[in-house]
């Protein structure tokens, strides 16, 4: 049995890929952060409690701002392959919160690089790298076009980047690139914007809320599903040698394309609801990100399973649900959580 080191597994990617990891027979060990509010809502349905026998998933407390730690969790698991999703990964608070960014994103990943190296244990590592990092360069990227980053967060994530292939060359570790464009889902974090605009368009359907207020509408995404994407991520640590790839659908659309469909889809006309507020602009913005996945489709045999449009689908079905059940409580004179969110 393949033992795997996740950290952010109770982020949005790491949910799907510790399902992928189970599914597949793997004992799967995740980094969770202590939190005085319940962080593992989207792997609460894979924990058993660790008395129950035959458990495939042990979680264990630590965070990616400290180094001993992971060396000594590293030291005890030994796993075959480590996922590195962890980071502060939300681009709009990078600009509010440059130093912690890339400290946790960008020397995080330094911190368990040489967590691997100090331990000398033999394992293949993924890291999630972004296709953020692109930032101004045109349209389409793949592997060879040249970084321009437009955030701190992105800046992190360059760093980290390097310091992968830097360990790869000087110490000969299995380390590996995965350079995944925008990937969605129902469990995507409600500030990305995707899951912003479904989770309020579904609560104006049902009358919850009447307004939506978005940052800039022209932005061009290459959007894809996260389930699909995490299937990338164990193939790349499946190959004999590593590398560098990008991930992504090869289309792109705006975010006004993305919210007018999303309105329709409940035969609202977007108009009449939504709202630009500058707040939500960033200070450098990432214009148009639009990938070319042919290295991946040829070297991986990956391709994406799930459509745009069966994506935006997926999203509002399951915030529709949502929005229902929050409408059951309002109606018996409970309250729910329907405002604004910073970002
Ligand atoms: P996410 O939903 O924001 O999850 C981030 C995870 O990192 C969460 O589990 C979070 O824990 C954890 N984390 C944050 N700070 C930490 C710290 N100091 N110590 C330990 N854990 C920490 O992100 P995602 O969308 O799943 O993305 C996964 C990775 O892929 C990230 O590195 C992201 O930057 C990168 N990426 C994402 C996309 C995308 O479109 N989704 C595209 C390219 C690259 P809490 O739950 O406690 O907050
Ligand atoms: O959904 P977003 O916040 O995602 P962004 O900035 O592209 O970053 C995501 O994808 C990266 C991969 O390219 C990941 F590395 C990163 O971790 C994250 O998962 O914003 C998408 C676009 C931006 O252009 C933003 O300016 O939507 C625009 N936008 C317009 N109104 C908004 C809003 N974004 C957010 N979050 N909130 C808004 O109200």
């Amino acid at each position: 049995m393949k033992k795997a080191f996740v950290t952010g597994i109770t982020g949005q990617d790491g949910s799907y890929l510790a399902e992928f990891l189970l599914h597949k027979e793997y004992e799967v060990h995740g980094l969770i952060r202590r939190s005085s509010t319940f962080n593992t809502e989207r792997i609460d349905h894979l924990y058993h409690d660790f008395h129950t026998p035959d458990t495939k998933l042990f979680l264990h407390y630590g965070d990616l701002s400290v180094s001993g730690q992971l060396m000594d969790l590293l030291h005890s698991i030994q796993p075959d392959e480590i996922y590195h999703l962890g980071a502060q990964s939300h681009v709009r608070v990078s600009f509010d919160m440059p130093e912690y960014t890339g400290d946790v994103t960008g020397l995080g990943t330094l911190r368990i690089l040489e967590a691997i190296r100090k331990t000398g244990i033999k394992t293949k590592f993924y890291q999630a790298s972004s296709s953020e990092m692109f930032g101004a360069a045109s349209p389409p990227q793949s592997e060879n076009t040249t970084f321009q980053p437009r955030s701190p967060y992105a800046a992190a994530k360059v760093y980290a980047y390097y310091i992968v292939q830097n360990y790869r060359d000087a110490y000969g570790l299995f380390a590996t690139n995965g350079i995944l464009f925008n990937h969605e889902s129902p469990r995507r974090g409600e500030t990305f914007v995707t899951r912003k605009i479904t989770r309020a368009a579904t609560q104006i359907k049902l009358g919850l809320k009447n307004k939506l207020f978005l940052g800039n509408l022209d932005a061009k995404r290459d959007w894809g599903f996260a389930g699909d994407f995490v299937e990338a991520m164990w193939l790349m640590l499946q190959q004999d040698k590593p590398d560098d790839f990008v991930i992504a659908t090869g289309e792109t659309h705006s975010v006004r394309e993305f919210t007018e469909k999303v309105f329709s889809k409940l035969n609202l006309d977007y108009n009449k609801y939504v709202s630009v507020d500058p707040r939500y602009f960033r200070p450098t913005e990432v214009d148009i990100l639009l990938g070319d996945a042919s290295k991946a489709k040829k070297a991986l045999g990956w391709k994406p399973k799930v459509t745009f449009d069966a994506l935006i689908d997926m999203m509002i079905a399951t915030d529709m649900e949502l929005a229902k059940k929050e409408k059951t409580l309002l109606d018996a004179g409970f309250s729910c959580n329907n405002s604004e969110r910073l970002t």
